[in-house]
């Protein structure tokens, strides 16, 4: 049989490598990195090979299923599609009827991004259900970054990007890119962007808790105690002022605030941080002088100074620091993409309005913020447990595995047990979805169609590619957008002889029409003809002009982020002075350690532990501790270790290394897959456990409401 070969991006992760696909018909042959993809040259990593292995899993849902329970035995019922959306429709229309629809909650995991069907089409739903109690992995991972990008810039999206291909200094503080290929940064083959940094002259520098994969190429290392990093930017902010190397540059004439900052950060001096950041004075004022003096360079946080106690004032700092030595918004820098579907696009006449969707509402139990129309997930499982009015009863997951990838897990666990209704769209079951009555599996990777919506907004070029299915859609299937327009136009009460189902592709290409190179003929068409994808030119300057504050202005000091000072200096005082406690943050019991988490290039968040070329050698599901700890704790490389918070507890080898800080300890997300009840074979086979039954719903950044899942007090000791 003839070979057919298949052009598609990579749908695994934020880097959207170009992939060449051969098969035989649908069976898959070879996948491998396609050269004439003019972003990606022709990288790939492990994990797209294991595309294949998600395409012919034998574990993975095509038909859905229903729970069926007879005397407390659950069993799964395969069903027809219109069965299915029937009955879902049914039930979360009896829930609303009885409850309201905020009673109806809705959770998108991480994957929406990466699929451009649920990423258009589950809004709609979300809509017709009618409910604002919709929760995302946004606050497990990037509300800083979109909090910060709302207050100095004006709008959640207009979050700048490292210009590595023309930086010649790049701190990296918070982030491991050699192991998850880049975030919030969109760049594949970020090793050999990295090298070429080095080559030509340039320096990297990693500020991270431990010596990653990344720290091991960059040229400077430095180790840093969890969630303090609010002290080393606001030092290094100090040092700026203090040293007179503050120079905004082009931005002068637009910023505002730079008095004020000057006093909110008078007091951090590098002396007064060192001993709590563990990162000395000396080092602190040579980066800054370095980061000021280099015309160049660019200053990059990610999850690490995210999903931590600080995350919103860390990701302001970042953008102050680069603001305030004119790497804002230019070459080498940090700079704004301009996509070729552009959500932000002015619209000439239209007048600005300010971007409203903050503290609109609060969750009902413990009154967090809303932020971009979401709750933070951390309060998931209380509003399903608290009774009273606006309790949660049903939940619809899409994409997510809250029970592995949120804090308290455990918690999740049992409250999702406890709900009335749930209903997942997902390709497993797994952790999480063995509690939904019903999940609809969708077309998924190398079938469906996508265009990286989000992903071209981050991406450290402008570059534009759609992917197409490798495959005609099997009979008896349906794509992710199908499954959000039968449930929507059911909960709607369309009658039946005027249902439409919305295609995205449609959306697309009108995005790609109406975007800034719809001129230039950009469209859907275009994309379809060019299947490597076509490349849009480099970054480029774009304020003021961007900027999407009604005052068309920057503003460095904004109120929300001062008054949150006086946290982070309560917590100061109390790291300086032990006895002193802290109104908010967990006190540091003695004896125990932080623990924060890592990435490696093999895994994928929770959820592709059932693809045996990923899992397949060592067990990395390990405890990294420092010897001097170990020693102290009478604990050996591959020992049991028993790991405990306040909210749980979990037992996993230790490995000894001195690539992690003392007092620190460190263990990948995303394992523990030994909960009855699920389905993915591999997966039990490499159950390892999971960190977030350690990270503690309490704990959070209050800012922002994004969890705070690093820096998290545990106790460890040796089993038996
Ligand atoms: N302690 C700790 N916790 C963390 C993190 C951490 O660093 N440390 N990282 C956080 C971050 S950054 C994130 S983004 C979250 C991720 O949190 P989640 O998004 O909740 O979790 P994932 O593991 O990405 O789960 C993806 C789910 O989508 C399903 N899936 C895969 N492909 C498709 C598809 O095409 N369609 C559908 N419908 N379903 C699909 C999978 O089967 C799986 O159930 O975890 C967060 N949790
Ligand atoms: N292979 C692989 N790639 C992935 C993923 C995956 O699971 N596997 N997940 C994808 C997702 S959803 C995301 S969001 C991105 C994330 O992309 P990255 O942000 O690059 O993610 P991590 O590798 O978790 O890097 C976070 C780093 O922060 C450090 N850190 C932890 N706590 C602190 C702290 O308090 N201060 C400082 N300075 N550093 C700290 C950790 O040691 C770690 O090295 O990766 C994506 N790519
Ligand atoms: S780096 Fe990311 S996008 Fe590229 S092949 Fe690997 S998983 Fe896919
Ligand atoms: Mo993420």
């Amino acid at each position: 049989m003839e070979l057919q070969t298949h052009y598609r991006a990579c749908n695994l992760c934020e880097a959207i490598c170009g992939l060449t696909v051969t098969h035989q018909n649908g069976q898959v042959v070879s996948i491998s990195g396609d050269p004439a993809d003019p972003f990606s040259r022709g990288h790939i990593c492990p994990k797209a090979v294991a595309l294949k292995d998600i395409y012919e899993d034998p574990n993975r849902l095509r038909r859905p299923l229903k729970r069926v329970e007879t005397n407390g035995e659950v069993s799964w019922q395969e069903i027809g599609w219109e069965q299915a959306f029937d009955e879902v429709a049914d039930r979360l229309h009896q829930v609303r009827t009885a409850h309201g629809p905020n009673a109806i909650g809705v959770y998108a995991g991480n994957p929406t991004v990466h699929n451009s069907g649920s990423f258009l089409s589950m809004p709609g739903l979300v809509r017709a259900i009618g409910t604002r109690t919709m929760f995302s992995a946004s606050s497990v991972d990037q509300f800083p970054h979109h909090f910060a990008a709302w207050q100095l810039f004006g709008h959640p999206l207009l979050m700048p990007v490292p210009d590595l291909d023309h930086t010649d200094f790049w701190i990296i503080i918070g982030g491991n890119p050699i192991a998850s290929n880049g975030s919030i940064m969109t760049a594949p083959d970020v090793g050999t962007r990295l090298r070429a940094i080095q080559q030509r002259g340039g320096r990297v520098v990693v500020i991270d808790p431990r010596r990653t994969e990344t720290a091991l190429r960059a040229n400077e290392h430095q180790f840093i105690r969890p969630g303090t990093d609010v002290f080393l930017l606001l030092a290094m902010t100090q040092v700026l002022f203090a040293e007179n190397l503050v120079n905004v540059g082009r931005l002068a004439d637009v910023t505002d605030g730079l008095n004020a900052l000057q006093e909110a950060v008078e007091t951090f001096s590098p002396e007064t941080v060192a001993s709590v950041t563990g990162v000395q004075a000396d080092d602190i004022r040579r980066l800054t002088r370095e980061l000021a003096n280099t015309p160049r360079a660019a200053l990059y946080g990610r999850v690490g100074v995210s999903t931590q106690e600080f995350g919103g004032l860390c990701l302001w700092l970042v953008n102050v620091l680069n603001l305030l030595t004119g790497h804002l918004d230019e070459p080498g820098g940090m700079l704004f993409t301009s996509p070729a579907i552009d959500a932000l696009a002015d619209r000439p006449g239209v007048p600005k309005n300010p971007y409203t969707k903050y503290n609109r509402f609060q969750s009902r139990v413990s009154g967090k913020a809303e932020f971009m129309g979401e709750i933070p997930v951390a309060c998931l499982a209380e509003e399903a447990e608290t009774p009273g009015p606006g309790q949660l009863r049903a939940l619809v997951t899409s994409c997510g595995n809250p029970v592995l990838s949120t804090p308290n897990g455990r918690r999740v666990d049992e409250a999702l047990a406890g709900l009335e209704f749930m209903v997942s769209v997902d390709i497993y079951l797994n952790e999480t979805t063995r509690h939904a009555d019903y999940i609809l599996p969708p077309l998924t990777g190398l079938e469906t169609a996508n265009y990286d919506l989000t992903f071209h907004v981050l991406a450290i070029r402008n570059t534009a590619r759609y992917s197409e299915p490798m495959v005609p859609k099997p009979a008896g299937t349906m794509y992710d957008w199908e499954i959000f327009e039968n449930l929507r136009l059911r909960l709607t009460g369309t009658p039946r002889d005027e249902w439409k189902l919305q295609n995205p592709a449609k959306t697309i290409d009108q995005g790609l029409r109406f975007g800034p190179y719809g001129q230039t003929g950009l469209s859907l068409e275009q994309l379809l003809a060019n299947p490597h994808g076509i490349d849009l030119g480099p970054l480029r300057s774009q304020l003021p002009a961007r900027l999407q504050t009604p005052d068309h202005r920057i503003n460095a000091a904004p109120p929300l982020f001062l008054a949150d000072l006086s946290r982070a200096q309560a917590a100061i005082n109390q790291l300086v002075n032990p006895t002193l406690s802290a109104p908010g943050s967990p006190p540091a019991p003695p004896g125990s350690l932080l623990l924060i988490s890592r990435r490696h290039l093999r895994d994928n968040n929770s959820w592709m532990h059932n693809a045996r070329v990923l899992v397949k050698g060592r067990n990395r599901c390990t405890l990294l501790i420092h010897p001097d700890d170990a020693a102290r704790l009478g604990i050996g490389t591959g020992q049991a270790v028993r790991v405990r918070s306040r909210v749980g507890e979990i037992e996993l080898p230790a490995d000894v290394s001195a690539d992690i800080m003392p007092g620190v300890v460190c263990m990948p997300h995303g394992y523990g897959h030994n909960r009855p009840g699920t389905r993915q074979d591999i997966a039990q086979q490499h159950a390892g456990a999971s960190v977030n039954d350690l990270t503690d719903e309490a704990f959070s950044d209050t800012l922002t409401g994004n969890a705070a899942l690093n820096g998290v007090p545990v106790w460890v000791e040796s089993v038996g």
